[in-house]
């Protein structure tokens, strides 16, 4: 009888993924190891890494209690070599086991690390396709075959038919695919908040807790409080609050921002979604029951339906076809430095502030927080866009690469010249001003577009787009905005210009 060891890495805690199909509970040894490489590949935020391990632990500690003999390597323990290979090497010698079985990784980084196993270990590796995501790789190539552009909005429709999610026989629920212009409401501070559920740290998630203290003191963030569900039971309560409480405004609200607030009608459950304490296909069919069932508008449900079905699968695809080099583009040729208050939060910036401000206390800000205040800032400012990617990675409790660098390099910042975003996200003080409350409590004046009381944001736009001419200039989707920049005197560009150098060089 051949026994198989059974790798399960930290963003792999689901039940049903690939690497324990077939298991033979009698025999195979089920591996999950706390290593520091994984740990420091990025400085994570010091929440991620208690995050990961509370969960790891949890898992490991319900599979034990399932029958399965498993193989848990804490951090501190003395014969931890601190590398995944490491650790099922060290298994594979002390266990005497024939066989490595593995779910692919979600990294280009260990994918390629888990390539050279096999030759190093001397026993067969099986690698398993993740089935955990809607799409294949073999679909997405097959999406994506002879394609000039790779829009998401036709990968959704395809998912949504594929799938029959939000379908009615073959055409889209309510006739219609998306229902966006009804959303992007400014959100009031006297709205009910459903504020997601916090979870009391158990016994060893507190062990977690000294343990990262300890060891990753000088990482980005604040650990506690630390309120994170870390098992499969906290995150199914966190959905089904979500569900319950939130979805109904989601789509209202989903662009909305408000200081004091880094939640709003927003689902927070990414990180356990990532790390497999959710699924995506169950998620989208609850959403859609809610819908079914009259207690959620259709707005809402299919805006929160294509994030998952539509924009997670498709990044994916995106950062698997795309390749390891992918994180290193730079279309636009920026190579100013990330500033420093992206660490430390502080700037006079009160939108900065409390984008950066939530990031450091809950590892947490929602996409238009991520998209259009520190995204925006970093594009337009021109911040080299291979240290945005590290910064994003590390700092929020959901980063993993293949959904954090499509977002970044693609979405965010153009790095990738147009393959992901029809033009660049940027905007003047005029959107966040529309979006949010930040600007009243500001030190810089939204309305005031030259000088050192200005918003920066204001004249960091045009220069932005006059920097950026030879790239964007023939772009139809930004094209009104180069015809005004044209119209506006010879002394208001070079007013511009002034302001965003002396800003820009005051920043480093
Ligand atoms: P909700 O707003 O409630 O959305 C529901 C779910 O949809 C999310 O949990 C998420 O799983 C999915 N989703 C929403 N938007 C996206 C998107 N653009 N791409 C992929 N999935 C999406 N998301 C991550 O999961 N990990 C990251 O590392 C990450 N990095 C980002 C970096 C940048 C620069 C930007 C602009 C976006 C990034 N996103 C990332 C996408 C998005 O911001 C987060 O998924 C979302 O904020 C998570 O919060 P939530 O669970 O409350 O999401
Ligand atoms: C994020 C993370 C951290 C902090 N630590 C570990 C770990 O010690 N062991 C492990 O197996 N996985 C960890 N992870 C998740 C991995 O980094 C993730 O599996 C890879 O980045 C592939 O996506
Ligand atoms: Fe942000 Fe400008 Fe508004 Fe200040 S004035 S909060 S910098 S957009």
């Amino acid at each position: 009888m051949s026994k198989t060891l059974r790798l399960i890495l930290g963003d792999q805690l689901s039940p049903r993924i690939a690497a324990l199909r077939d298991l033979d509970e009698q025999n195979d040894v089920v591996l999950l190891a706390e290593v520091a490489d994984e740990a420091t590949y990025v400085r994570h935020h010091k929440k991620k890494i208690a995050f990961a391990f509370a969960a790891m632990r949890a898992f490991a500690a319900k599979l034990r209690a399932d029958g399965v003999i498993v193989r848990y390597v804490k951090l501190d323990d003395p014969e931890n070599t601190n590398t995944l290979k490491g650790e099922v090497q060290r298994a594979l010698n002390d266990l005497g086991l024939s066989e490595v079985i593995v779910t692919e990784a979600g990294e280009h980084r260990l994918a390629a690390d888990m390539e050279t196993w096999e030759a190093a270990f001397g026993v067969p590796v099986e690698i398993r396709q993740d089935t955990r995501f809607i799409c294949s790789h073999a679909r997405f190539k097959d999406w994506a075959q002879g394609r000039k552009q790779l829009r998401m909005e036709y990968f959704y429709r395809e998912m949504r038919s594929d799938s029959g999610i939000l379908m009615d026989g073959d055409q889209p629920a309510g006739g219609r695919w998306n229902f966006d212009a009804e959303n992007r409401k400014p959100a009031k501070a006297d709205l009910f908040m459903p504020r997601p559920p916090r979870f009391e740290p158990d016994a060893e998630t507190q062990s977690v807790l000294h343990l990262v203290e300890a060891r990753f003191a000088d990482h980005f963030g604040d650990l506690t409080p630390f309120w994170f569900g870390v098992t499969h039971d906290a995150a199914e309560r966190a959905l089904e609050h979500f569900l319950k409480e939130a979805l109904p405004n989601f789509g209202d609200y989903q662009d909305a921002m408000l200081e004091g607030e880094p939640f709003l009608y927003h689902s927070i459950i990414s990180m356990y979604l990532n790390v497999g304490l959710l699924d995506a296909r169950d998620i989208c069919a609850r959403a859609e029951h809610e819908y079914r069932q009259g207690r959620a508008p259709l707005n809402a449900v299919e805006g929160f339906v294509r994030q998952i079905l539509g924009w997670r699968e498709y990044v994916r695809g995106i950062y698997w076809r795309e390749g390891p080099d992918y994180v290193r583009r730079n279309a636009l040729g920026a190579t100013r430095n990330l500033p420093w208050f992206y660490w430390s939060a502080e700037t006079e910036m009160a939108c900065m502030a409390a984008a950066l401000g939530q990031t450091k206390t809950e590892a947490y800000a929602h996409h238009i927080q991520r998209l259009m205040v520190t995204g925006n800032f970093a594009l337009l400012a021109g911040i080299d866009p291979f240290q945005v990617h590290e910064w994003y990675l590390a700092v929020y409790a959901d980063a993993y690469e293949w959904v954090e660098a499509p977002n970044t390099i693609g979405m965010s910042q153009f790095a990738d010249g147009g393959l992901l975003a029809s033009k660049p996200y940027a905007a003047s003080g005029a959107y966040i001003d529309r979006m949010s409350d930040y600007c009243k409590g500001c030190a810089y004046d939204v309305k005031l577009k030259s000088g050192a009381k200005a918003c920066p944001f204001n004249y960091l736009y045009w220069d932005f787009l006059a920097r950026n001419r030879a790239a964007l200039g023939s772009n139809p989707r930004i094209a009104p905005m180069f015809k005004t920049l044209d119209r506006m005197s010879d002394e208001r560009r070079a007013e511009i210009e002034r302001d965003a150098s002396t800003f820009l060089e005051a920043l480093t």
